[in-house]
């Protein structure tokens, strides 16, 4: 029996080269001596894509008319980051596309770079998205995951004399060989205009929407491989484009340019991913982008849930939506909206299908994020539904009132509209009320969130508050992107910690066991050592990768505190200039992060480590001891050349400020040691690698609070430790900025009269912790032995897991292993 391998589904090396070579003629029409990079990336991705799609479409079959629950993951963002060599390691088929490609002469490595990311998201949100879309489809668990197709994602940023400059994300240039676009699948969005309200024949209160303009969503989809298993789910992302009706209509009546202005404005709504984190921008375009992307994707269920032959009341039971954070909140109100004004329900009846499929998660405590629009914004956009988040908070304060009876400071705080100057709607209060259920994203994150910004959420329903530690996928925090630290842990506890972290733990034994450790730090090294050519290559600077890699690379933000960082880097650095031969451990500081582009004191931050990397950089006392490194555009490709070169994590939040971080958690599984505060998932880290192995510092949540209570005077903490003093003395003083005394100001005044984040009162904890890991580097074999413990203690924070938690405990979804359907 010769066996045949079809071009488009084998597995062989054959098969791929000839799959290759097929896609290169006969969709392209390009021969090799022609073909350009991208042709090949192209090429060998929809070889990759063929591989994909049996699964795909045997997935979707089966749960659209399976008795199965399928879960939808709203979410405003999705950070993913390239798919060619994730779809290659799930597929289990790297090997031999590895072959193939060396066969028609090319390195694998070399088109894997070619791929451009899709920066569809900020930050830690948009990445958390993301790595539960691969644990879902790993764990075989029916999911459809919706969002935005923006034309422009985050922004490239590039440094120019120290500051941040941004240039826009055309991501879509290449093509995309990854995404699907599925012009039938669709549905018209109604935005602006006002409600007509009459009595039908029957007596009944009729609500009539006429907008003042209609958007179509086009459905593009990406299909989600899960590891080694069948399951392909579903990533689902609207574009906008005008109806067809529009521009007939103003085609027909002569007004030409009338019909072409109303296309760029409906494709306007999915143009560009507003590159704001935390810091909210009340803007109309962003909550036109909101509500578009969450009516398409109800209308879409209910579509898919109809079609099934149900009935409407029972959507419960075929989807549960999760929304991530308040960005998608709307859809409460838009499911209502639905089943009562297209669906023709009763309120109650409404009421009680709502309710029951979404769950919300919170992401954030610092009050100024949350999220709020202005009450005539919103009435100008969504008429209808300013109706009926009246509705839903009328009925519901009574239900508050007969709670907390004459208690007008809790019927003030849980109102959906808030009262000020102006009226505005509170978005995380539309999203608590609609919810079954909501989640904080760490332990200690969830407690804080009971007993401040949703503390008298948690006191008229406690049964709806849970916890769900983030977690993050090993498929591309470790067998992508560290593939050498991969080999070496599968040598010694076989492959299956791939898909059950906690198996992790049996590297335990091997900590102080002088051959692994060496074999460990020796992968430490290689990966510094890939990571000092990167940075040559884009900064042209030289690094020591035999010194400290001390590592912050997150959103630039104050909480986040890289300006205390920079304090500690001015310190060492004044110490070797008193004692230019004092005896330190080499250091090289790697930052890298955006900043939100009118985010001014964070713009500052980065102008700041840049500023002080030059004069340290290039100090000859310093004898290349120090060196500061401001790596640009930070983004899932180049976080996954960094993290594996990491000696040291920096988790330095003021506590009680970071939900979790995730960063944090792929830091230390790849080995770093992590100098942190009690803050976020650090405090479930150090339960899990052991106090002993956790470099500590900094006031915890309790204390921030108490210390500002009692009146915080950061000045003093200034005036009476020379260090600090001699630090923000040199700063201010222009010793970074050529003398120009002004630069840094507005950094430093805040720092001295106002320090919401507590730089200063938590310096010299960190100045003192950093001392003692100069102390624990230096004895080589501890180091790698703490750093195994690391990795091996780090099971807890698989996304696998947490996933695991959300299905059973409020999904209440199963696995639905998949079958192959020829
Ligand atoms: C909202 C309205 C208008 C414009 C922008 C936004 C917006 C966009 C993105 C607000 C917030 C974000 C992103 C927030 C975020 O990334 N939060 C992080 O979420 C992680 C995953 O849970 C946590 O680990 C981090 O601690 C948290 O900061």
């Amino acid at each position: 029996n010769i066996l045949v391998e079809d071009a488009r589904t084998g597995l062989s090396v054959d098969a791929l080269k000839r799959a290759i070579s097929n896609n290169l003629f006969y969709v392209q029409g390009k021969y090799p001596e022609i073909a350009t990079r991208n042709d090949y990336f192209m090429a060998i991705s929809y070889a990759v894509r063929d591989r994909m799609l049996q699964r795909w479409t045997s997935s979707v079959r089966q749960y659209i008319s399976g008795k199965n629950k399928i879960v939808s993951y709203l979410s405003a963002e999705y950070l993913l980051g390239p798919h060619l060599a994730n779809n290659l390691i799930n597929l289990d088929i790297y090997s031999q596309m590895e072959q193939a490609v060396k066969e028609l002469g090319f390195s694998l490595d070399w088109l894997i770079d070619k791929e451009v990311e899709p920066g569809l998201g900020n930050g830690g949100l948009g990445r958390l998205a993301a790595c539960y879309m691969d644990s879902l489809a790993s764990l075989e668990v029916p999911a459809i995951g919706y969002g935005i197709r923006y034309q422009f994602g985050i922004f490239e940023q590039a440094i120019s004399d120290g500051w941040q400059v941004e240039d826009t994300d055309n991501w879509l240039r290449r093509g995309n060989p990854w995404e699907i676009a599925r012009r039938e699948i669709s549905y018209d969005v109604k935005l602006g205009g006002h409600v007509q309200r009459y009595i039908d024949e029957k007596g009944k209160l009729i609500n009539n929407w006429i907008p003042g303009w209609v958007v179509k969503g086009v459905a593009y989809d990406t299909p989600i491989l899960g590891y080694k298993v069948n399951t392909a789910n579903t990533l689902r992302l609207w574009k906008s484009e005008a109806p067809r009706t529009f521009d007939f209509q103003s085609f027909n009546a002569g007004e030409y340019s009338n019909a072409v202005n109303q296309k760029i404005i409906c494709e306007n709504i999915s143009k560009v991913l507003y590159p704001n984190d935390e810091q909210i921008e009340g803007k109309k375009l962003r909550l036109q982008q909101q509500y578009f992307f969450v009516s398409c994707s109800l209308q879409d269920m209910i579509n898919i849930h109809l079609r099934s032959g149900d009935k409407i009341e029972n959507f419960y039971e075929k989807f549960v939506v999760q929304l991530n954070d308040t960005h998608p909140s709307i859809g409460i109100a838009e499911m209502m909206r639905l089943l009562l004004d297209v669906h023709r329900m009763e309120w109650d009846d409404a009421w009680k299908v709502t309710t029951k499929t979404f769950a919300y998660t919170n992401h954030t405590l610092l009050p100024e994020a949350l999220e709020t629009w202005d009450l005539e914004l919103f009435a100008s956009v969504l008429p209808r539904h300013l109706d009926i988040i009246y509705e839903i908070n009328k009925r519901f304060l009574v239900d508050v009132t007969l709670k907390f009876f004459g208690n007008h400071q809790k019927i003030d705080s849980l109102s959906l509209i808030g009262e000020g100057r102006r009226k505005y709607i509170k978005m995380a209060n539309l999203a608590s009320v609609g919810s079954f259920a909501i989640n904080g994203v760490a332990s200690l994150h969830t407690e804080l969130l009971k007993k401040t910004v949703l503390k008298d959420w948690y006191e008229f329903s406690p049964e709806k508050f849970s916890n769900k530690t983030n977690g993050v996928t090993p498929r591309r925090w470790m067998v992508l992107s560290n593939p050498q630290l991969t080999k070496l842990i599968t040598s010694k506890i076989g492959d299956t910690w791939i898909k059950h972290l906690e198996e992790l733990k049996g590297l335990e034994k091997y900590a102080e066991d002088p051959e692994f450790q060496q074999a460990w730090m020796e992968v430490k090294l290689e990966q510094k050592k890939k990571l000092t050519r990167k940075i040559h290559g884009t900064l042209g600077m030289i690094v020591n990768p035999e010194s400290l890699f001390d590592i912050q690379v997150k959103r630039i933000h104050e909480y986040k505190r890289q300006h205390l960082n920079v304090l500690h880097i001015i310190t060492l650095y004044n110490r070797i200039k008193r004692n230019p031969d004092i005896d330190i451990v080499p250091r090289t500081f790697i930052f890298a992060g955006k900043s939100a582009p009118g985010y001014r004191k964070a713009k500052l931050i980065i102008k700041l480590i840049n500023a002080v990397g030059k004069v340290v950089n290039n100090d000859p006392d310093v004898k290349d001891r120090l060196k500061v490194v401001f790596y640009p555009n930070y983004n899932v490709t180049n976080a996954q050349k960094i993290y594996p070169a990491a000696d040291l994590s920096e988790q330095i939040s003021t506590a009680g400020k970071e939900a979790s971080g995730t960063g944090n958690m792929k830091l230390s599984l790849n080995g770093a040691l992590t100098v942190g505060t009690l803050d976020g998932a650090n405090v479930e880290i150090r339960e899990c690698v052991g106090e002993e192995n956790f470099f500590l510092f900094g006031l915890t949540a309790d204390e921030v609070e108490k210390t500002k209570s009692e009146g915080y005077r950061p000045w003093e903490y200034y005036k009476n430790n020379k260090y600090l003093r001699e630090v923000i003395d040199q700063i201010n003083d222009g010793y970074f900025s050529q003398l120009d005394q002004l630069i840094f100001k507005e950094l430093t005044d805040s720092l001295l009269y106002d320090d919401q984040f507590m730089v200063l009162a938590d310096y010299q904890s960190y100045v003192e912790i950093q001392d003692k890991i100069d102390e624990a580097f230096r004895d080589k074999s501890n180091w790698a032995r703490m750093s195994i413990l690391n990795t091996a203690r780090m099971g807890k924070f698989s996304s696998d897991r947490s996933i695991r938690e959300y299905c059973n405990e409020i999904w209440k979804v199963e696995s639905v292993p998949v079958e192959l359907i020829d």
